[in-house]
């Protein structure tokens, strides 16, 4: 009896969580959310069991989620193991000929497969592509001191419209063609962030490891406007691997993004957090 009324509770106090999300649910419903999934934020089995049910459910619930991923960590593994020696300049890999088919061997394979099939597992479906296909993202040259590290200039985002509309979830690997056949190695907050403003995305979440964007106190800013990004990098507060993030949302917000959020992906169902419920989980930027 005791037990049955414990259900009862715990019953009651789900159907007021979803009560509660209800005017989220509809303010959502049609929404374009484009979700970057950082190889720092993947973690364990579980953690991606959960970020593939957070994906699966803004399916279910009308959304349009493209997930952008990541792979950094994977791909400095694989490096390793080949005895391939590997630098950063200014947050993005020095790609040389050997590293840029390590890449794309690492994302568009291992990587993206894992993320399809844990999508697929949560009853979602899930198709992997990568910049390449259907020339999604077609890149120049980012700086001539970086290799074959591409920088998008032509966006072809039809692809993303037509898996939308059969109700398939896109799932991207930040590997993208060159005009003469090169295959060049993107940043994957870049990539999110352009296939977002491409797609005059409702959001854009920047799923990482860390809180937000903190404060001169260092006290997480929930919310900011673009200036005051611009304030705030100017005084140095934000410094170090959150200007890569913060670059990418104003660019996107440029580009007609309508907000951008540096979501903690160590908190559990962020997405769900920041979508459907009061709570955010980390800084939310807009114009
Ligand atoms: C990244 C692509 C992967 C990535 C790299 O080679 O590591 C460049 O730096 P995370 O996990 O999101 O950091 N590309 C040009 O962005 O991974």
């Amino acid at each position: 009896m005791k037990k049955q009324l414990l259900n009862m509770r715990d019953s009651i106090a789900t159907a007021r969580t979803l009560n509660e999300a209800l005017p989220y649910l509809q303010r959502y419903s049609g929404a374009t959310v484009v979700v970057k999934f950082g190889g720092n934020a993947m973690g364990d089995d579980d953690a991606m069991e959960e970020f593939a049910q957070d994906i699966v459910f803004m399916r279910q619930v009308g959304l349009n989620p493209v997930v952008v991923h990541g792979g950094g960590p994977m791909i400095n593994s694989l490096l390793a193991k080949l005895g391939i020696k590997s630098e950063f300049l200014r947050g993005k890999r020095i790609t040389d000929a050997a590293t840029v088919e390590v890449v794309e061997m690492v994302l568009s394979g291992l990587v993206n497969k894992r993320i399809v099939q844990a999508i697929n597992d949560a009853g979602g479906r899930a198709v992997g592509i990568s910049g390449k296909d259907d020339d999604l993202m077609v890149c120049d040259y980012d700086d001539p001191e970086l290799g074959f590290v591409g920088r998008p200039r032509d966006m072809r985002v039809q692809v993303l419209r037509d898996l939308f509309s059969v109700g398939i979830i896109p799932v991207v690997a930040p590997v993208a063609p060159g005009d003469n056949g090169e295959t060049f190695n993107v940043n994957g907050d870049t990539a999110a962030g352009a296939i977002a403003g491409a797609l005059q995305a409702d959001r854009l979440l920047l799923l990482t490891d860390v809180a937000g964007v903190k404060d001169a106190e260092g006290e997480v800013i929930t919310q900011l406007t673009t200036q005051e990004v611009r304030d705030l990098t100017e005084q140095g507060v934000i410094s170090g691997g959150m200007i890569p993030k913060t670059e990418t949302a104003l660019m996107a917000i440029e580009q007609g993004v309508r907000a951008v959020v540096i979501l903690d992906g160590r908190i559990q169902n962020a997405c769900l957090l920041e979508l459907f419920t009061d709570h955010g989980a980390g800084s939310l930027i807009r114009s």
